[in-house]
């Protein structure tokens, strides 16, 4: 494939500095999106400057500026969007109307890949409150998306590790338990592991790709589709650790959320979802719409190496 001008907004981001580096390794132009509101923190600043120096282009701009952003998409084919969620650090998805209204006006844009990086929000409409704000907003961008007429992929990434796998999906923690762990009801219900760096390659292998073109491509590689047991079963075998398990119920486990602050509330009910209703996996995906079946070169990691890196 062609080489292609990409802007990333949100490049400083969890997953957006995984973005930059895939558009960098992929050999795409590679803008990113600078802002002024950055102000004194020195490690965006910074990181900024490490990208420029492999390649990149730093763009001024700001979302309290329309004009600006016009102009940063002005020099780009394709957007790909890496605003933050609801979790603990920022929520800031409506933020992105603001970019759709800059893609609209300058017209040029020839893909659109808006922050989704998570569960499918279409399949989400029954989602508890307060989480469901979060699959509310992704539709709310959406609509916006395809009423401009933007040419869009949706990249639906499934569980990252960082937040559900060296943990073995305990909350509060993101590193793995040492003596017992806690299994959601009976922990056979399957979810999806990736790890940050393939979602990210995955990402932006669909943005010239006219298969996905208007599309939701899920990254959902066969190996990773995985139960809680099994993820703590390969931590026992790579660890040599046996751990006692207990048992959740899902009446216990919604129980918790009472007293919690907001983010631990959405978080709740996001595993809840996962790890009891199988959100993730209770649906057909089409070959067409699987990263892995559509991009076969890529050695995506599998979550027995991704949780090596926790011994
Ligand atoms: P971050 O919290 O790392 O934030 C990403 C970027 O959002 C920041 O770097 C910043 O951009 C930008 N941002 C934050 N506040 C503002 C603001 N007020 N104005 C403009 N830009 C702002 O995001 P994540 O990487 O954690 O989340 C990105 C996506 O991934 C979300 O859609 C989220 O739902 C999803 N996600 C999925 C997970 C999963 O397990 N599948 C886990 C976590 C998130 P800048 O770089 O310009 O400063
Ligand atoms: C899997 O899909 C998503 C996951 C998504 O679409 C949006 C956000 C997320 C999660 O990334 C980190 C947060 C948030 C939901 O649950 C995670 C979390 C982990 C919340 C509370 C915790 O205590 C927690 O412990 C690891």
């Amino acid at each position: 494939m062609g080489k292609c001008k990409v802007l990333v907004v949100g490049g400083t981001g969890y997953i957006g500095k995984r973005i930059v580096r895939a558009c960098l390794t992929q050999g795409h132009e590679t803008y990113i999106l600078q802002r002024k509101e950055i102000g004194l923190d020195i490690d965006k600043l910074q990181m900024l400057l490490a990208f420029k120096k492999d390649g990149a282009r730093l763009v001024e701009g700001s979302f309290s500026d329309h004009k600006s952003l016009v102009e940063a998409v002005k020099l780009v084919d394709v957007v790909i969007s890496a605003m933050s969620g609801v979790h603990f650090r920022s929520h800031n998805l409506l933020l992105q109307l603001k970019l759709v209204d800059a893609i609209k006006e300058a017209g040029n844009v020839k893909r659109f890949l808006p922050s989704e990086f998570g569960m499918d929000p279409a399949k989400m409409g029954h989602a508890m409150e307060p989480g469901r704000v979060t699959f509310d907003e992704k539709m709310i961008v959406r609509k916006a998306i395809e009423d401009a007429q933007i040419p869009y992929t949706y990249v639906i990434a499934n569980c990252f590790g960082g937040y559900f796998v060296g943990n073995l999906s305990q909350m509060t923690t993101l590193l793995p338990p040492k003596d017992s762990v806690v299994l959601y009801g009976d922990g056979d219900v399957k979810a999806i592991f990736m790890d940050e760096d393939d979602v990210a390659t995955y990402a932006v292998k669909t943005i010239d790709d006219p298969r996905a073109l208007n599309k939701t491509i899920y990254t959902s590689p066969p190996e990773n589709r995985l139960s809680q047991r099994d993820l703590v079963k390969m931590w026992e075998n790579l660890s040599g650790n046996t751990l006692v398990r207990h048992n959740i119920s899902d009446q216990d486990f919604l129980a918790l959320m009472k007293g919690q602050d907001f983010a631990q509330q959405v978080g709740i009910g996001h595993f809840y979802h996962i790890f009891y209703e199988g959100c993730l996996t209770n649906f057909e995906v089409k070959e067409d719409e699987e990263a892995s079946k559509l991009y076969p070169e890529v050695q995506y990691t599998s979550m027995n190496d991704y949780l090596k890196r926790y011994l």
